[in-house]
């Protein structure tokens, strides 16, 4: 029999709707949902990648408890009842011992995080955090204190922009399907496109201009850009006069940062600082700053994407063609949206451990801190944490410095990881307890906002390979065990679809045409005139009083990156097309594209240290040391080395991938508590590595 299932991808945090096809209980063919405008037939070589993975035995296949010490690698298969049985008596310990707010849940976020927001309120525990640490959240508080909304409350219209700015943003190849198409539609329309990155990435053959910034000072190029894109008056003064405040300061303030100050920082020439600011008066307001998206990068990275944000408001691009776009809700189509698992538990009191409430509150504190909660692990300040749930989230990869947490997450006593794969957290956990794939899973519904705003579904495509389960199946059961098996009412997927769907008139019956649900028939027009930022005048405010309240300087003077020390490179990462994080390396068609890292050197810097193309080096931070093989290279600064994220792969599980390339977030030593705490994202960019011929 032959079915086609219209589904969400789960091969990255992406998530694009895919059409799949199923032949007698076999998937056969996956690809991208032709139904959704914006994304066609297209899918990426992860979502490709998702066939070959449902038959990997390198994956959990049974719940697993360890028979060892933690990461010892000794692990017993046993039925879920016993995982059920071992996870709820030590739960339940810890609750008794320290109240229910000593439970941890970490996830990565998303449209379906609800589940795991839902099951922790039913608990009772205010400690929810998602990844962004690591990712967003410089830009997302970025944007907050200049907007009042977060990272994602403007969509980019790069297809009908005349110009994208892209600063360290490799949108080619660390990319999102719908996003990357809009782009290279605007790149065929002739848009120009201005890349900034230290190294040459794909993303610098779709540029008409290339800056090779020194690495860690985009702020300097930002302040230096502003400065003149101000002086010269390059700006829409009409929508500036209407919608941002601050101006006064901002030009006192960037008085010292011209052009020629830029050029001495930066390295980009100041007649090109100029020459850009030409163009950008020339094409605003059809004018992209992308805000950043990974930007736990530098000391100063919430600064840079402050910068950003300004820039944006300057062009007075919003909700113009080319421009930003408000994402359209179900209650801007006057629809209700889906309702939230958790809205009939009572209110978490408790105070959050990682502080994002009281002495960090300027943080958007539904995401949270992880690094924080790990504090408050290792000290037992605010208050012990003792239990900790990681769900599709790999902290021993994602956070720097393994070997620190995982003196931390010793303290803990009990660590659950909810996974498809078997990733350096899970391995280390107590109980494994293994998800079904995307493919052989439903999944709770999320909302798509957009010009026409809706509810899109995963629904489940063939039944489960191995003896895994979904994330709902899991967590209701969990809450049952836990005596809250009131708040989560669920038998079947569809008891919980319609729990979401509540008061919607949207019927489970009404995603069969499509996959998903619209609430409108036409497009919610673009109004430039009427929107609503979260500021409390209303306006983008460059200098937020609120944010000053509470000691964040809104222009903070410059200051120089730290150089590398004598013979040592700046540590740089990034990905590339065909790989999610740590996640497919060891998957059986990827792994073959992907093979190892190598890591990136100048070379001028190599020929210094006698080191030739291809040759295998000893990479070395303190006792931190590998061997990995270089690619000698024009393409990078010459005081940082490069390598992708995501291999240094030690787990004997993982045969594929087992022993290939290093994991830089091995080499960022003493960094899981450097970070900004204005932007709140780790800087995973500050770390130094030494390079020798091995
Ligand atoms: N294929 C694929 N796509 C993905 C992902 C994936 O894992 N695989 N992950 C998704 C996620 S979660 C995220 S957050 C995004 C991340 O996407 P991006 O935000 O684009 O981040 P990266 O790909 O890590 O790196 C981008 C570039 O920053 C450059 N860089 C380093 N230092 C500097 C600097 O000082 N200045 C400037 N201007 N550039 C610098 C690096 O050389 C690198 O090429 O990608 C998303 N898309
Ligand atoms: N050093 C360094 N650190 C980084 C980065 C870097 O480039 N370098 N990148 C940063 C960025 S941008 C991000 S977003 C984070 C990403 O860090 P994470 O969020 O931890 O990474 P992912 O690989 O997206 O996914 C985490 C885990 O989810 C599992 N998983 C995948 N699908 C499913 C599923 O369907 N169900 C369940 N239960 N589990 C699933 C994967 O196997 C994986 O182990 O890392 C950040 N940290
Ligand atoms: S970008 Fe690729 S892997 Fe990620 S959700 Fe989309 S199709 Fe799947
Ligand atoms: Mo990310």
């Amino acid at each position: 029999m032959k079915k086609s299932v219209y589904s969400i991808c789960g091969m990255c945090a992406v998530r694009c709707p895919v059409t799949v096809e199923v032949e007698n209980g076999e998937v056969t063919w996956i690809e991208g949902n032709a139904h959704d405008a914006g994304m066609g037939k297209s899918i990426c070589a992860k979502a490709a990648s998702s066939i070959p993975m449902l038959h990997d035995e390198q994956r959990p296949l049974n719940p697993m408890i360890r028979a060892g010490a933690r990461g010892s690698g000794k692990w017993k298969n046993v039925s879920w009842d016993e995982a059920y049985d071992y996870i709820e008596k030590k739960l339940k310990g810890v609750v008794e011992q320290h109240g229910a707010k000593a439970i941890l849940f970490s996830d990565r976020g998303g449209p379906f995080a609800d589940l795991h927001k839902a099951f922790m309120k039913a608990l009772g525990s205010p400690n929810y955090i998602n990844h962004d640490c690591t990712c967003g959240r410089n830009p997302n508080h970025a944007s907050k204190s200049v907007s009042g909304l977060g990272r994602t409350a403007f969509n980019y219209d790069f297809k009908n922009a005349k110009h994208i700015v892209l600063f360290g943003r490799n949108i080619t190849e660390s990319f999102k399907v719908k996003e990357v198409k809009s782009f290279l539609k605007a790149v065929k329309n002739g848009a120009r496109v201005t890349y900034v990155d230290p190294r040459v990435t794909n993303t610098t053959g779709k540029a008409t201009r290339y800056w090779a910034v020194k690495p860690g000072t985009d702020y300097a190029l930002l302040l230096g850009i502003t400065n003149y894109i101000v002086a010269k008056k390059f700006y829409d003064e009409k929508f500036v006069k209407k919608w941002v405040s601050g101006m006064k300061e901002l030009r006192a303030f960037l008085k010292p940062y011209t052009p020629e100050w830029a050029e001495k920082e930066t390295g980009i020439s100041a007649a090109e600082i100029k020459a850009f600011c030409t163009e950008i008066n020339e094409d605003r307001p059809a004018v992209i700053f992308h805000i950043g998206w990974l930007l736990s990068r530098y000391k100063d990275s919430f600064y840079a994407s402050r910068m950003l944000n300004i820039l944006n408001a300057l062009m007075g691009n919003v909700e113009q063609p080319g421009g930003l776009i408000v994402p359209k809700t179900p209650g801007d189509a006057g629809a209700k949206g889906l309702k939230s698992l958790g809205a009939n538990m009572p209110a978490v009191k408790e105070p959050r451990a990682d502080l994002c409430d009281s002495e960090y509150s300027h943080y958007d504190n539904g995401a949270g801190m992880l690094q924080l909660a790990y504090q408050a692990i290792d000290t037992g300040k605010p208050y012990p944490v003792k239990a900790y749930f990681v769900d599709r989230h790999n902290p021993l990869f994602a956070m720097p410095d393994p070997e620190e947490q995982k003196r931390i997450l010793d303290k803990l006593d009990l660590l659950v990881a909810c996974e498809v794969n078997y990733s350096e957290t899970a391995c280390y956990a107590d109980v494994i307890l293994p998800e079904s794939t995307f493919l052989e899973r439903d999944t709770l519904l999320r909302t798509e906002k957009g010009p026409k705003p809706g509810f899109g579904m995963r629904r489940q495509c063939i039944e489960p390979i191995h003896n895994t389960k979904a994330g709902w199946e899991i967590y209701t059961e969990l809450a049952r065990r836990m005596g809250k098996g009131e708040y989560f009412p669920y038998d079947t997927i569809e008891d919980l679809w319609n729990f979401q769907l509540q008061d919607t008139n949207v019927k489970i019956e009404d995603f069969d045409a499509k996959g998903f649900v619209k609430l409108c028939d036409k497009p919610i027009p673009s109004n430039p005139d009427k929107f609503k930022l979260g500021t409390e005048s209303g306006k983008f405010e460059i200098v937020n009083k609120s944010w000053e309240d509470k000691g964040i300087q809104c222009l903070k003077p410059y200051e120089p990156p730290v150089e590398p020390p004598e013979g040592s490179f700046r540590l740089l990462f990034g990905r590339k097309g065909y790989q999610a994080h740590g996640q497919s390396i060891n998957n059986p068609v990827l792994s073959q594209l992907l093979g190892s890292n190598d890591l990136m050197i100048h070379t001028e810097a190599a020929a210094k240290l006698g080191i030739k193309d291809g040759d295998t080096v000893e990479l070395a931070n303190g006792d931190v040391k590998g061997t990995i093989k270089v690619k000698v290279t024009d393409f990078i600064d010459r005081n940082c080395v490069f390598m992708l994220h995501g291999f240094g792969k030690n787990n004997p599980l993982l045969a594929r991938a087992y022993g290939k390339g290093l994991a830089d977030e091995a080499f960022m030593k003493g960094k899981l508590f450097d970070f900004d705490p204005a932007g709140g994202g780790i800087n995973l960019c500050e770390s130094f590595v030494t390079v020798k011929a091995a």
